[in-house]
């Protein structure tokens, strides 16, 4: 008891780690389930027991002070914190369920064919050019074609929201010059979407008026709903983008796994599942200990922040047999790319159907998918982001 936890003196947010994180996490998870990370002055895990542990017990590892490095009980934080990501029961319950209730199994129903009509339409121009990019012309183009919409934003500007995923994904590591560069120019993003939230900029009937309706009810303040707008506009665009990326890119490098899906089209939700598994875009948050805790025999003080690897957790080979295997005949479920516990991710669903619908029609169309040119990384402190993935496929029926 009372051991002290392995140091480790790899940057978890330089340029090196952060371009091929895959390749360093077997040296955080076999250091131990608890790690000092000295380059960052804060504790992380990487294997997939403890990162649940923790994930699941938030009252322990505790939101409300970010869940990035900057300690907001300490740091001003570099936006008004998310009423949804960055508080802590008992608020946390009441805007996630105003929110739950929003983003609904049902209203995604409603959304299922015209989305899958988008998606089909989208695969069809892209298959007659057997060349593409399915960073730019597929995973970029189909989030961007069906979300706004759904949220109800303001039609100037839309392209505002990948700058500003940027940014928000960054803030969440250090001041860095992966966060430098990822500002760089891009001031415009954040005024843009502090205009978009307001309530005479949204158009009736989308997501984000029904939450200045659930005000109106008494379910929040007016100010709350627009911070609660703002959340879908951060978390709802660049995760989905990357998540439709990394599933061309696993298509494309396990050609058995694609083959599987085009001979089962019911495959497709697993394929997507999995891809997060295998690749997982959000790679990291830190919670910060409420109290003093103790993992695996080290004590870790509280006010202490603690980075949560998903994305390792998703490859530990104790919890996954050949993890870095993109497997359409292994069960996913459990995997915490979505997060576990009550912060999970509030638009897992809607990921799901945009992922399932893209996986449906590549199948459908397609026989086969190779890379044309070698995949191209947008460095980010949160998330694993692809800039360019240059794709050849031959549609089905042709040769
Ligand atoms: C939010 C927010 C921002 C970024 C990510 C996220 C993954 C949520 O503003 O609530 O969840």
């Amino acid at each position: 008891m009372n051991k002290h936890a392995c140091s480790l003196d790899l940057d978890p947010f330089d340029a090196a780690f952060l371009a091929d994180p895959y390749a360093h996490h077997a040296s955080i998870r076999d250091a131990g389930p608890v790690v000092w990370l000295e380059a960052v002055g804060a504790y992380g895990m990487a294997r997939y027991e403890e990162v649940q542990q923790a994930l699941r017990d938030h009252a322990t590892f505790c939101s409300s002070r970010g869940v990035g490095l900057a300690d907001f009980s300490k740091e001003t934080p570099f936006r008004p914190p998310s009423l949804l990501l960055e508080v802590d029961p008992p608020l946390h319950d009441r805007t996630r369920s105003l929110m739950n209730r929003i983003v609904s199994i049902r209203t995604l129903k409603e959304f299922r064919s015209s989305w899958q009509a988008k998606a089909e339409e989208l695969v069809d121009a892209l298959v007659e050019r057997r060349r593409f990019d399915a960073v730019k012309d597929l995973a970029e183009v189909f989030p961007m074609a069906i979300f706004p919409d759904t949220i109800g934003l303001m039609e100037e500007g839309r392209e505002h929201l990948l700058d500003y995923a940027t940014i928000v994904f960054n803030a969440f590591g250090p001041r860095n010059e992966v966060f430098e560069e990822g500002n760089r120019g891009k001031e415009a993003a954040i005024s843009w979407v502090t205009q978009a939230c307001k309530r005479e900029n949204l158009k009736p009937d989308g997501w984000g008026m029904q939450v200045y309706e659930a005000a109106d009810r008494g379910d929040c303040s007016q100010d709350e709903a627009e911070r609660l707008v703002r959340s879908f506009l951060s978390a709802g665009v660049d995760t989905t983008v990357n998540g439709i990326a990394h599933l061309v890119l696993a298509l494309a490098e396990f050609p058995s796994e694609f083959a599987k899906l085009r001979a089962n089209r019911n495959l497709a939700i697993k394929a997507f599942e999995e891809s997060l598994r295998w690749d997982s875009t959000v790679q990291t948050f830190f919670r910060t200990t409420a109290r003093e805790v103790e993992i695996g025999g080290t004590a870790l003080p509280a006010g202490e922040k603690v980075l949560l690897f998903l994305a390792a957790a998703n490859r530990d080979p104790t919890k996954w047999e050949h993890p870095e295997s993109f497997d359409l005949d292994r069960n996913a479920s459990g995997h915490v790319g979505f997060g576990f516990g009550i912060h999970q991710c509030l638009g897992q669903m809607v990921a799901r159907l945009e992922g399932e619908l893209i996986a449906t029609a590549l199948a459908e169309r397609v026989e086969s998918i190779r890379l044309a040119g070698p995949p191209v990384r947008r460095l980010n402190n949160t998330l694993h982001a692809l800039e360019s993935l240059p794709v050849e496929v031959v549609p089905t029926g042709a040769r």
